[in-house]
């Protein structure tokens, strides 16, 4: 039985003090102690940014990378060893900046992972400028007249080219981010959660401005309807919903399935590296 304790690492925390960060990370754990794995049957994968660092304070496998390439590693990982629970944990820039153009084409792949986005709506760790989900007009330390673009809709993004999980959760509302967390994990398939992280030292929102307009979908919400789904997604500004925004229970293929059935069916740590031949003996070939 897994402690909360075994997910505990000792490395200096740098964020802020009072970081909404810290919401996500209690809730992560809280998720995997229920998931009931140990912390070597996980792997977290982030890129660079505050919300990057959260896999430094989590004792597990996790693989730090370059800034926006998280997803690509993290499909290879789940490729590589699928027995591996792998989450990527990234920054509303990381994720839909830099790395704008993964998070298509992930969803596009459907692979088995869980991606979890701390949306705090701006570059925290480069000091506050603006990020793709900052709001119209809103002023930055960098775009100190506002921003002159329209802020992209990542959750109606994701559900227009066919992600089958979608969530929204709040870094204050540990619980309910916790149990979002779990379920997202234990979807088969790509599973995506944009959570609502107030940034106290750069942030164009205060907390307060979140929970005035935050509501926890209703039970009768029917998160299996596309439609319905497309309203609440689209949804931002006088009300925010939380909640399971969508949910497809048809299971698309996932991402490696035609591989393995056409070419090879099992773990691919197995094979080593290379597979057949030296990188000699491959070299030699293109000679
Ligand atoms: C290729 C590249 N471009 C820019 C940077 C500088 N940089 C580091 S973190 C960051 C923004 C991170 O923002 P976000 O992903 O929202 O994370 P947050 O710090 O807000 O959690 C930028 C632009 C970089 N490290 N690498
Ligand atoms: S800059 Fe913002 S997001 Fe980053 S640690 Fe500080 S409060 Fe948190
Ligand atoms: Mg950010």
């Amino acid at each position: 039985m897994v402690k909360l304790e075994d997910y505990s690492s000792n490395i200096e925390n740098q964020w802020c003090p009072g970081c909404s960060n810290f919401g996500i990370l209690t809730a992560m754990k809280h998720a995997l102690l229920a998931l009931d794995k140990n912390p070597e049957e996980i792997c977290l994968v982030s890129g660079i940014g505050q919300a990057a660092k959260l896999p430094h304070y989590l004792k597990c496998n996790f693989f730090n990378g370059l800034h926006g390439r998280a997803l690509p590693i993290a499909v290879s990982i789940n490729i590589v060893n699928p027995e591996l629970t792998t989450i990527v944990v990234t920054g509303d820039g990381d994720c839909y900046g830099e790395g704008g153009n993964h998070f298509l084409h992930t969803i596009r792949r459907n692979p088995d992972i869980t991606l979890i986005v701390h949306n705090n709506q701006i570059y925290g760790l480069t000091k506050g400028q603006a990020s793709p989900t900052t709001d119209l007009w809103d002023k930055t330390r960098l775009q100190f007249e506002g921003v002159e673009l329209e802020p992209l809709l990542p959750l109606a993004t994701a559900l227009l080219h066919g992600c089958s999980f979608i969530a929204r959760g709040y870094a204050g509302d540990i619980k309910h981010l916790s149990e979002l967390f779990l379920e997202a994990i234990r979807f088969k398939g790509f599973s995506y959660v944009d959570v609502i992280q107030p940034c106290i030292s750069y942030g164009t929102h205060t907390a307060s401005w979140y929970k005035e307009r935050m509501y926890k979908l209703p039970p009768d919400y029917d998160f299996n309807n596309k439609g319905e789904a497309l309203v609440k997604t689209t949804e931002w500004g006088e009300k925010i919903p939380i909640g399971i925004l969508y949910r497809n229970d048809k299971q698309r293929r996932l991402f490696g399935d035609h591989f393995k059935e056409t070419t090879f069916n099992g773990k691919l740590t197995e094979l080593g590296f290379p597979p057949h031949k030296t990188i000699i003996e491959m070299m030699e070939e293109f000679r």
